[in-house]
């Protein structure tokens, strides 16, 4: 095996043996199959698209699917890889049979999958991302950005269409830009174009999903969340699928059920259609990479929506579930029935039975939903601080968390910001500092949080209606772009805010192994992102801007 789409990557190069994620040569064996499948599908799929067509929604959501289990800490099941396989082969043959013949004769088109797991595990390395070793090491990882970029847009896009949203200009893209990284006759410089559209989709699909949230629960606004248990039986909502958690709220109202959101659902608590359910009780542990000792031996249930999924310990195997793409051997997977509702009625009795928290904690509560709606509501307040003086400087500290050491330089960095400056946070990265105090300045909190991971065009609006009031661009705000990244969708971020020019931004805990030197270069030069160094000297750095 051989994965470097994250950033726990072993020694910072490439998982070989196993995943640090824990997945199994086996899995990233299948993944990697998978993944060039759906490079061979889009070879036929670009087609149709250059005729005009829209490419069949069934594909797309199968194309979309796929992409989304291969994303980090998504799925671990060998079992759910061969079959979205076989329907793969299934789909490439139909597929040449509208199509015909293709220009693009590369193996990923022509290739056919065989019948039983182990063939396929013996044909895996040709799908491999080192498989040719000659290959132009800026070629590989600008393909492999892009593969990523996908995979990132591709858990946006799942988490939109639940709710009946989609962009027809997205779902073609997953193919254009799939069947791009197979075509040996493109060169960097249209690669790096290739990679800025990625980002300008990423975009596309971060404002249909907001569109999706906000038009099916209401824009969020600020709502206090008690971060402490409460007693009775309960169920751990982790993940970011909205949709599921409101199936689960209404099947377990009047069930006497505490229901909890958990790492990237904490937002949800600000949104309308999801704080009127009064067992939505409140928020639990941390950010993804403590559940382990966080679910240890709990007395309730979890259900996991989508990633961040680490290997279950025996003490709670018997109580989480999955959904959607997640997936893990032998956990208890709840599916979705014919008319796209999902039955929990399974994790509610066990959540029952399993009793629940004794005692009640006395309650700490944080402030959460400061979507782009509400942040904005309080435009006018925010320009007149900056004017008076009053608020110095913005700092988006926003991303994913990981386990690594390092990542305290995001708490420290926060626990620094100046009191005249605000800080707006964004994704599992907030919990490094989310409990702490930072109080507010004339009645307008220090930390404003904006959401989920794909809140980032929360972000962006942000931004932009920012510098509309200060008549400038972005780049000339008094505002420092702090990113942690971990897996794909932050890649998908990365793009997304670099698509539209964005410069400066501090990135860490390390740099993308994925990323070549040259490729690292042409970044730097062209956006001056950054490396982080130490929280001191970069947030002196982010203040000399001003
Ligand atoms: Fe955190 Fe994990 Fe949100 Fe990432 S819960 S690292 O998926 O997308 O952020
Ligand atoms: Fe390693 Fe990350 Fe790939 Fe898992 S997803 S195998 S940890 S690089």
């Amino acid at each position: 095996m051989f994965c470097y789409q994250c950033e726990q990557t072993a020694n910072g190069k490439g998982c070989t043996r196993l995943g640090v994620c824990g997945k199994t040569p086996e899995i990233a064996n299948l993944q990697d199959l998978l993944i060039f499948q759906l490079k061979g599908i889009s070879c036929y799929g670009k087609v149709l698209i250059e005729k005009g067509q829209h490419i069949d929604k069934d594909i797309v959501r199968f194309v979309e699917n796929s992409l989304f289990t291969t994303l980090t800490n998504v799925n671990f099941d060998a079992d759910v890889h061969v079959s979205l396989l076989r329907e793969s082969q299934q789909i490439k043959e139909k597929l040449r049979e509208v199509v015909g013949e293709i220009k693009n004769h590369t193996l990923h088109a022509t290739y056919n999958l065989p019948e039983t797991k182990s063939e396929m595990l013996k044909d895996a390395p040709l799908a491999g991302i080192m498989y040719e070793k000659s290959l132009d090491p800026d070629i590989r990882s600008l393909r492999q950005t892009i593969v990523y970029g996908l995979k990132g847009i591709s858990a946006y896009g799942h988490q939109a269409r639940e709710l009946g949203y989609f962009s027809d200009q997205v779902d073609d893209f997953y193919i254009t830009a799939l069947e791009a990284t197979t075509d040996d006759s493109l060169t960097v410089e249209e690669l790096i174009r290739m990679t800025m559209r990625t980002g300008e989709n990423a975009l596309e699909v971060m404002k249909k999903l907001d569109e999706a949230n906000t038009e099916t629960y209401g824009n969020p606004s600020p709502h206090k969340v008690d971060v402490h248990i409460k007693k009775g039986p309960f169920i751990i909502v982790s993940g970011h699928d909205l949709k599921d958690l409101e199936m689960l709220l209404e099947q377990s109202k009047g069930k006497g059920i505490n229901v909890y959101t958990h790492g990237e659902m904490l937002p949800c608590h600000g949104y309308d259609g999801l704080k009127k359910y009064p067992h939505l009780i409140g928020n639990f542990g941390g950010a993804w990479q403590d559940q382990q000792k966080q679910f240890d031996n709990i007395p309730g249930c979890i259900l996991m929506t989508t990633n961040c999924l680490m290997r279950p310990r025996d003490s709670y195997k018997d109580r989480i579930y999955s959904t959607n793409v997640v997936g893990w051997e032998g956990v208890k997977h709840i599916g979705k029935k014919e008319n796209g509702d999902k039955d929990f009625s399974e994790i509610i009795q066990q959540a029952i039975e399993l009793g629940g928290f004794k005692e009640d904690v006395e309650p700490h509560e944080i402030l959460v939903g400061f979507g782009h709606h509400a942040t904005l509501s309080y435009a006018d307040k925010i320009v007149e601080a900056v004017k008076s003086g009053k608020v110095r400087h913005f700092f988006l500290i926003g991303g994913c968390d990981g386990a690594r050491p390092g990542r305290n330089y995001y708490t420290e960095f926060a626990e620094n910001v100046p009191k005249d400056c605000i800080i707006m946070t964004l994704a599992c990265g907030k919990y490094r500092f989310n409990k702490l105090e930072f109080g507010d300045i004339d009645g307008l909190p220090r930390l404003l949080d904006i959401g989920q991971c794909n809140d980032v065009y929360s972000a962006i609006c942000i931004a932009v209606a920012l510098a509309d009031a200060f008549d400038t661009d972005v780049n000339g705000l008094p505002l420092s772009l702090i990113v942690s990244w971990y897996e794909q969708k932050a890649v998908a971020d990365l793009l997304a805010l670099l698509s539209l020019g964005i410069k400066n931004i501090y990135l860490g805990p390390t740099l993308p192994a994925f990323l070549s030197p040259n490729v690292l270069q042409y970044l730097s030069e062209t956006f001056g992102l950054r490396p982080i160094s130490n929280a001191e000297d970069d947030l002196k750095t982010c203040l000399k801007q001003n």
